[in-house]
């Protein structure tokens, strides 16, 4: 055996020694790979050993030659069992760092609920969807015509008093009433109608316990051949009954400019009279203003407060409890 042989050897048994102990002690997949690279890659140690081996004489490179096998086979050995080890251990700690602990306290969510506005509206439009009607929206700002014209106000009307309605720069004004709604559906649709409309409105008003500026409104309409004031009378007193209960009611003569004849309705509770809504027949000149034939179809119509609803079935004593988000008073409902 040459010099060269020997120290070849003793150089391969060195870094099989070195390397297996590196590869042992290695605690993440990254070092182990840096360790791959270290002894087995392209310009690594093993290589760099090999690099000796055309100095050796030619009978004894065989021998080196499997030496040099053997230690490589160790080596990538090693590592591979040493790579699976520690993707075990990955995969087990981040099993354990993701484990749900079902007995831990969950975490506080405040509950919402809904407002009794919206409470008061859903109820009503519950009971006319039941009665075979469509429910309607559209919007807050809106033109003379629809607010005022095409329902049959006149020129000097006093609600079109600036006094009264909310005027915006541009000409245009905030509904006072839904019934803008209800025009606006009657001249997209063909009778027969049934149509219920719930919305916010504006007035100019000086706010105390029962009056806001901004309210809340659901109007019905029903446009068809042959109604009458007795299907008007009869969709009042089911509408409410759903609401009240078995509650007496009465019709007292009124006058809004978009119904002829007018009246307003109010019921029995708690021993008093309470005037709950406005109704009446559908004046002509609205049904020529959205081009139906008056001497066809008649219609009637009611528009009803929601804050009033409300007040009266959670006895709610000031209209400005609705609005201020006291969450102690609303809660309640
Ligand atoms: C009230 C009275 C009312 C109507 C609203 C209406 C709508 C059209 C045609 C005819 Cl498009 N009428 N709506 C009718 C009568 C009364 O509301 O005191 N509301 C709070």
């Amino acid at each position: 055996m040459t010099h060269q042989t020997s120290d070849l050897e003793a150089q391969l048994d060195a870094l099989r020694q070195e390397g297996q102990q590196a590869i042992a002690t290695a605690e993440t997949l990254e070092q182990l790979d840096q360790l791959r690279v270290k002894y087995l890659g392209k310009k690594g140690q093993l290589s760099q050993a090999l690099g000796g081996m055309g100095k050796l004489p030619p009978e004894e490179r065989p021998r080196i030659g499997a030496l040099t096998n053997e230690v490589k086979e160790a080596l990538q050995n090693d590592l591979d069992t040493k790579r699976t080890a520690l993707q075990a251990a990955q995969i087990q700690a981040q099993l354990e760092a993701e484990t749900l602990d079902v007995t831990m306290p969950g975490m506080y969510r405040p509950q919402g609920r809904m407002h009794p506005l919206n409470s008061t509206i859903d109820r009503a439009l519950d009971i006319f969807t039941g009665l075979g009607y469509t429910v309607a929206q559209g919007p807050e700002m809106e033109t003379d015509y629809y607010n005022f014209e095409a329902l049959n106000f006149q020129p000097d009307h006093p609600a079109r008093d600036m006094q009264d309605t909310l005027y915006l720069t541009d000409g245009n004004l905030l509904r006072t009433h839904t019934s803008t709604v209800q025009i606006r559906y009657m001249e997209e649709n063909d009778p027969p109608i049934r149509v219920a409309v719930p919305g916010r409105v504006y007035r100019r008003d000086t706010v105390d316990a029962t009056h806001s500026a901004v309210f809340h409104q659901i109007e019905i309409l029903a446009v068809d051949e042959g109604l009458t004031f007795s299907d008007l009378r009869g969709t009042i007193k089911v509408f409410l009954e759903a609401m009240f209960g078995d509650v007496p009611i009465r019709f007292r003569p009124s006058f809004f400019p978009f119904t002829e004849p007018s009246a307003e309705v109010d019921v029995q509770w708690k021993g008093r009279w309470l005037e709950v809504l406005g109704c009446g027949m559908v004046d002509p000149n609205v049904l020529k203003a959205v081009g139906y034939d008056p001497e066809v179809y008649t219609g009637f119509a009611a528009g009803f407060g929601v804050e009033r609803l409300a007040m009266v079935l959670h006895q709610i004593d000031d209209i400005r409890r609705l609005y201020n988000s006291d969450l102690r008073f609303l809660r309640q409902f």
